[in-house]
């Protein structure tokens, strides 16, 4: 069993829904758990120009999750999941109903055409370290370092959303049963 952390963004469509609906979607793929879920952040959307005011804002959130599947079986189902999801991919960095991005797998360095973990600009970005410190405020970037320190260097320039967690994982300490309890 391994542990994922998938970044997940929207800045077109029902963000706030699309973000709810993919994070069901990654728990419920066969040999995949939920650990845990960040709240929901904003932000201006980050264009290979720069920031643009013009462009629909982000909704950014994070999950994490154990999985069986290998970091490319699991990154072809966060495809799938964009895909179901009416994303695009005509413009790099360009507007997006979904993108599911795998920000690390374990402490694993990967480095193939298709994937790159960890993910090489997580460590700049608020709206990837806010929401992952939110759901794991003692998270580490694997090879670079912990997600409080990186997010305190970028600053965090994201707005918190009001709204719950995309989802809930009961813990230990809730007194809830657990399978490997
Ligand atoms: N994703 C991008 C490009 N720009 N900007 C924000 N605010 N949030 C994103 O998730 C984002 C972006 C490419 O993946
Ligand atoms: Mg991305
Ligand atoms: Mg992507």
């Amino acid at each position: 069993m391994s542990r994922a952390v998938v970044a997940l963004g929207a800045n077109l469509g029902d963000r706030g829904s699309t973000l709810r609906a993919a994070a069901a979607a990654i728990v419920a793929l066969p040999g995949v758990r939920p650990v845990a879920s960040s709240r929901e952040v904003e932000s201006i959307a980050v264009t290979l120009d720069g920031p643009d005011t013009t462009k629909p804002r982000y909704r950014n959130a994070v999950v994490i999750v154990d999985t069986d599947l290998e970091p490319q079986e699991l990154l072809d189902a966060l495809h799938g999941i964009e895909d179901a999801h009416g994303r695009t991919r005509e413009v790099r960095w360009g507007d997006r109903t979904l993108d599911l991005d795998l920000v690390a797998y374990d402490d694993v360095s990967i480095d193939t055409v298709t994937l790159t973990v960890p993910h090489p600009r997580a460590g700049e970005r608020a709206f990837v370290l806010a929401p992952w410190h939110d759901a794991d405020p003692d998270a580490v970037l694997p090879g670079v370092g912990p997600v409080a320190d990186l997010l305190a260097r970028v600053g965090d320039d994201t707005e918190r959303v009001d709204e719950p967690r995309l989802f809930d994982v009961p813990t230990r300490a809730s007194g809830a049963e657990t399978s490997d309890s």
